[in-house]
């Protein structure tokens, strides 16, 4: 075995973007292309230098090779040990536990989360620092500039590790673990929530389905829901992680789940369903009749933590992500606890998580997660319903139905116009970012604005401020409408439109979504004129 330094010269676009680098197969499999972003990885982070890096992946194709390349890479730059995940696979919220519980530098993984996969579809790599959340600004900024000024990257050129088999060896000087990539977190969540009740709920009759979408959620899945709940075998749908997610979108919403919907709209719905994302980190709540928003799944669990053994002692605060429902605000202003607001991505809850200021957070892009690990966690998110379903002893619908009887009722929905050209996108931005000096006061499409702005965000622990977060526009009435592009793409521009009408009267709650928000979509449009500077007449994906 030998150390080899390879000569290479920078690739423009390495900039991480909402959750690490995400770029086409096609892309990472040039020559150079994955080792100059992981050379840029420890350039950026000193540390990893004798330390000890957490590494795993959501299993999509590429995955295999790009591990080994990174284990050969990590060796020949002096990192002291690795811990990988059996067969290269680890979820996100996994590997966020495996960090914080081993007390590494950070770790690295390779994911794409809800973006296809396969040969033609999508690759990804992030790193997550040592409180295992995702690298803030500064850690990827940090990245981008290496990657920038990229002279050379360190290989082993030993043999591929056998990731196959539990245990340890030796790569150059550094020691490899092999581990069980579900069992530290599988006895994580026994300590979170109500087994012992959640078993009973199921005894009694109740019935679930979680489908893990052939992703790496699965076998997380299988053990916890099936082996240690006990709930009947075949609960799990999905649960072999497939290298391209049988050609499937591993992205739980409706659009992408309707088989699951339809089930559960159905007459012999399960009780409860969840859906997770390609890393596990993404959940899609449903009940027999109902898809709850996961703006509202937040609120609710907010609004019931004391009922998660997690949280018997109440929440110090809780946090979402901008374009993300008011629903929690409602929640945390009534039972008396702090919100926040912030950018969208899970590295800005990292600070406001470690310094304690808030034990939930959630985004309305199917996100929720806890200060039991640092990322969104799909698993933890179903257990924690199916705890508050044990508790409750009512059906989903109902909780969602009283909930929104006690606070009112966010109706909500996302709009995604996707693979735009860049400029077209851009352009949407550029119109509304013109206009919105002008816009408090004014009418348009016959509502009324009250405040309008670019979002700005100033973390309250550090100080660091991000800028252009999204653009929201506040009406009279309470409803929002809020413009940002998509930083997860891999192709042109995705522009997502948010948007966000409280109803306080109990007599409209039952009315759908979509219509609900009607004249607020039509205003959206309007405001951005995206027909105009798109050429779109309707979103590719509404949800
Ligand atoms: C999207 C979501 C965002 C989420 C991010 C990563 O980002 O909107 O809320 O944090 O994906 O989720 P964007 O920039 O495309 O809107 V995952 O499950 O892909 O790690
Ligand atoms: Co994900």
């Amino acid at each position: 075995m030998a150390v080899l330094t390879f000569a290479t010269t920078p690739f423009l676009d390495q900039k991480p973007g909402t959750s690490g680098l995400r770029k086409k197969v096609t892309t990472f499999s040039q020559p150079h292309y994955l080792e100059n972003f992981v050379q840029a990885i420890f350039n950026a982070v000193p540390a990893l230098k004798g330390g000890l890096l957490v590494v795993g992946g959501d299993g999509r194709y590429f995955n295999d090779g790009a591990i080994q390349t990174l284990l050969r890479m990590a060796a020949a730059n002096g990192v002291g040990k690795v811990i990988v995940g059996r067969h290269g696979l680890l979820s996100t919220p996994a590997a966020s536990l495996l960090i914080r519980r081993h007390g590494a530098v950070g770790g690295i993984i390779l994911s794409a989360s809800h973006n296809p996969g396969g040969p033609e579809g999508d690759f990804g790599i992030k790193f997550n620092a040592a409180n295992g959340g995702p690298a803030p600004e500064r850690l990827t900024e940090a990245m981008h500039a290496a990657s920038q000024v990229l002279q050379c990257f360190y290989c082993s050129d030993s043999q591929d590790i056998d990731l196959g088999s539990l245990g340890r060896s030796q790569l150059e000087a550094m020691q490899v673990e092999v581990i069980d990539p579900v069992a530290d977190y599988a006895g994580l969540m026994q300590t979170l929530v109500d087994f012992d009740a959640i078993r009973d709920w199921l005894r009694a009759g109740h019935r679930v389905r979680l489908d893990a979408l052939h992703a790496v959620g699965g076998p997380y899945a299988v053990k916890l829901f099936e082996d240690l709940l006990g709930a009947p075998l075949g609960s799990v749908r999905n649960a072999a992680p497939q290298t391209d997610f049988a050609g499937e979108h591993p992205d739980p919403n409706p659009v992408h789940c309707a088989g699951l919907v339809a089930h559960m709209m159905g007459s012999g719905a399960a009780d409860f369903a969840a859906a997770f994302d390609g890393d596990a980190d993404r959940n899609m709540i449903l009940g027999r009749g109902c898809v709850v928003t996961p703006s509202d799944s937040l609120a609710i669990l907010a609004a019931n933590a004391r009922t998660l053994p997690q949280f018997r002692d109440g929440l110090p605060g809780v946090a979402r992500s901008m374009p993300t429902s008011r629903a929690v605000d409602v929640v945390a202003a009534r039972l008396g606890f702090d919100c926040y607001e912030t950018p969208t991505g899970w590295k800005y809850f990292g600070n406001l998580l470690d310094a304690g200021r808030i034990a939930l957070c959630g985004e309305e892009s199917y996100g929720t997660g806890a200060s039991h690990v640092r990322e969104k966690d799909g698993i933890w998110a179903a257990l924690a319903w199916l705890n508050l379903l044990a508790v409750r002893r009512q059906p989903v619908a109902e909780i969602v139905r009283e909930h929104w009887a006690s606070y009112g009722r966010h109706c909500y929905s996302r709009h995604d116009y996707e693979g735009l050209p860049l400029a077209a996108g851009e352009a949407v931005m550029a119109t509304l970012r013109g206009k919105l000096a002008a816009l408090p006061g004014q009418t348009v499409h016959g509502l009324q604005v009250s405040l309008a702005d670019d979002f700005s965000y100033t973390d309250p622990v550090d100080g660091t401020v991000s800028g252009q977060q999204g653009i929201w526009v506040a009406l009279a009435d309470g409803s929002r409408a809020v413009f940002r592009l998509s930083g997860t793409g891999t192709e042109g521009a995705t522009l997502r439109v948010y948007l966000e009408r409280y109803l306080a009267d109990v007599a409209q709650h039952a009315q759908p979504a979509q219509a609900a928000l009607a004249e607020v979509a039509r205003f959206a449009a309007q405001l951005g004129d995206i027909t105009a500077l798109t050429g779109r007449v309707r979103a590719d994906v509404v949800t």
